[in-house]
């Protein structure tokens, strides 16, 4: 495998970049650099070796789609291509496109979540959600008096990076411990959370925990809103295919020795929030329910999805 690609793959596997939208653009990058620096040779090869690094990609962290969206985009039209100077320009162009669309979207969903913020509304948000910190700080960059809940996001506590940026914004920011979600929801208005996919019947699949403060917003009648863009949402699920929950080392939860070896430690790190219980679903391409999300991936696919 080539420096660039392992690089890029160890990165995302132990979470040097993390978050769906980075680690979507981190792999689209890697197959463009793969690209431009790869020497001449057959395209049989070229392609070869495209897909090899594309499968190497997907392998580094399998719940988000936008990771998924973004290297399959890449090579879209490959098998195509006849000259290598073909290929190679296919996958340099597809990535960067990828690239500049992705980061557009999300200033785009800042610009329209933000309008769903009312000055005073006090927010609750999950993890590290640049799509959804995007509204917020743009809410607050209006001059909007708002105050903002981050749970801590155990265990790799997402909430340290999100409470940073948002005070660093100027946002009055609490953090709170993700246990506390139900009680601080009752003091809450509005809960803004980002994706890594979407399914074709609308449900979120985030951060852990994210489906709790879906149940406590319904309970105390808050609106649940996420901030997608629509490389989140997954053709995959619309032919049948299921979502992958990952489960990382326990070595994350627990230090060695601290508990009996007997005790078994489960770790998985993304929940699925059903549709039922979400609000909106904040686009580039406007706010939706989650019941639009298949007639968007159908219009995506246009005419790939009778091939
Ligand atoms: C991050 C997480 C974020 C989504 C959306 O999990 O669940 O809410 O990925 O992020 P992890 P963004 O830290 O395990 O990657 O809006 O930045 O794409």
């Amino acid at each position: 495998m080539s420096d660039v690609i392992a690089e890029t793959v160890a990165a995302i596997s132990d979470m040097r970049i993390r978050g769906a939208g980075r680690i979507a653009r981190a792999g689209a990058t890697a197959l463009k650099e793969y690209s431009e620096m790869h020497a001449k040779c057959n395209p049989k090869e070229f392609k070869d070796d495209i897909i090899r690094a594309k499968d190497a990609i997907l392998a580094s962290r399998p719940t988000a789609v936008s990771l998924w969206n973004g290297v399959n985009s890449s090579i879209r039209g490959l098998d195509k291509t006849t000259t290598f100077e073909e290929a190679r320009d296919l996958v340099v162009t597809n990535a960067a496109y990828f690239v500049k669309m992705s980061s557009e979207a999300v200033g785009t969903i800042a610009k329209i979540g933000a309008k769903r913020i009312k000055d005073g509304d006090i927010i609750m948000t999950h993890c590290n959600s640049s799509a959804a910190i995007g509204a917020i700080k743009e809410a607050r960059a209006q001059g909007k008096d708002i105050r903002v809940y981050a749970t801590e996001s155990r265990p790799w506590r997402q909430g340290i990076l999100t409470v940073n940026d948002l005070s660093k914004a100027g946002v009055d920011t609490t953090l709170i411990i993700d246990s506390a979600v139900r009680t601080v929801m009752r003091k809450t208005d509005k809960v803004f959370v980002g994706a890594d996919t979407i399914a074709s019947n609308g449900a979120l699949i985030n951060k852990v925990g994210t489906s709790q403060l879906a149940l406590c917003a319904h309970e105390a009648r808050v609106s649940f809103n996420v901030c997608a863009e629509t490389y989140k949402f997954s053709p995959l699920t619309l032919f049948g295919d299921t979502v992958t929950i990952e489960e990382r080392e326990i070595d994350e939860v627990v230090k060695s020795g601290e508990i009996p070896a007997d005790v078994k430690v489960f770790n998985p790190v993304f929940d699925t929030t059903p549709p039922g219980y979400i609000d909106a679903i904040i686009t580039e391409l406007g706010i939706m329910s989650p019941g639009s999300v298949y007639d968007v991936l159908v219009r995506q696919l246009g005419e790939d999805i009778f091939n």
